[in-house]
């Protein structure tokens, strides 16, 4: 649970101690908009894979389904990646379970309890302390894919816009050093790209840390409809598996508006 609400120092970035992947590019902003829009704009300017752009307060952050995501100013991680992925377009909805697994696993040791819950959302005991919103932006040069991700660091409960949120200070009365977890995180990321082109790794390392499978879901259909089944299995190309009373279904991840446990 939680254990405190006094705000801990919110030091800013160091880009000094930012060393960025092979052949990543790191620019830090004191303020955005959202930094998959920034990234997305870059994008269809030209600019080539691996731009990072990292924001200390973002005002307009943005969630899927034209939802928000607010943080305060250097209270969280929040930054966007510029990806061209060789890998054929029906294995791009790993992309977000992937950023998942790097956050997952740069957060792991400071918090054994994090997991994944499908497609997207970093979880402390079904409290989300990290988000990630994965965009495929259309650019002269062929699509690209700007991987969005938000970690809460240091908010208090007060500073948290929704009740089933958490910051890792929350958790474990300590704010991890901004400028560390964000290097882990890119590296982490970077390292698993090299995986796309092999899903049963990918598979079988995602099921580890995905809470989601086992558990009854609500999914919900972009028809309106809500499917509750059992999540039986994530399949090859990253769909969740859902048990149904016409036999298991796969539900992609554009498909899906929300699927929580009961
Ligand atoms: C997400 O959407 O979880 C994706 C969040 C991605 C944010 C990053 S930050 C860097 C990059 N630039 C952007 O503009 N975005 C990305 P979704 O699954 O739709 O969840 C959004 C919902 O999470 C909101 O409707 C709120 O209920 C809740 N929420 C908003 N801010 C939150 C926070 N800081 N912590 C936990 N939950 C939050």
């Amino acid at each position: 649970m939680p254990v405190t609400t006094t705000p801990a120092p919110r030091p800013p970035l160091d880009p000094d101690r930012l060393a960025p992947p092979p052949g990543w590019r790191i620019e830090v902003v004191d303020e955005a908009g959202s930094t998959n829009a920034l990234v997305s704009e870059r994008a269809r300017q030209g600019e080539e894979e691996g731009l990072v752009i990292v924001a200390e307060h973002q005002t307009a952050g943005r969630g899927r389904l034209d939802r928000v995501w607010e943080t305060p100013p250097r209270a969280a991680l929040t930054f966007s990646v510029l990806l061209r992925p060789a890998a054929p377009s029906a294995d791009w909805p790993w992309l977000p379970l992937l950023a998942g697994y790097a956050v997952q696993a740069a957060l792991v040791d400071r918090l054994p309890a994090v997991a994944l819950k499908w497609p997207n959302d970093v979880l402390v005991e079904e409290r989300k302390i990290a988000g990630i919103l994965v965009e495929r932006v259309e650019t002269p040069s062929g699509p690209v894919a700007v991987v969005g991700i938000g970690i809460n660091i240091s908010q208090t409960l007060d500073e948290l816009p929704v009740a089933l949120a958490t910051s890792v200070h929350l958790e474990v009365s300590q704010s991890p050093d901004r400028t560390d977890l964000l290097g882990q995180v890119l590296g982490s990321l970077h390292g698993l790209l090299g995986v796309l082109d092999d899903p049963a790794s990918l598979r079988a390392a995602y099921l580890d840390v995905c809470s989601t499978i086992g558990r009854e879901v609500d999914v919900h259909l972009p028809s309106g409809d809500v499917r509750r089944g059992e999540a039986l299995d994530v399949d090859s190309h990253g769909a969740l598996v859902v048990s149904s009373p016409d036999g298991a279904m796969a539900v992609n991840a554009g498909d899906v508006i929300h699927v929580r446990a009961t």
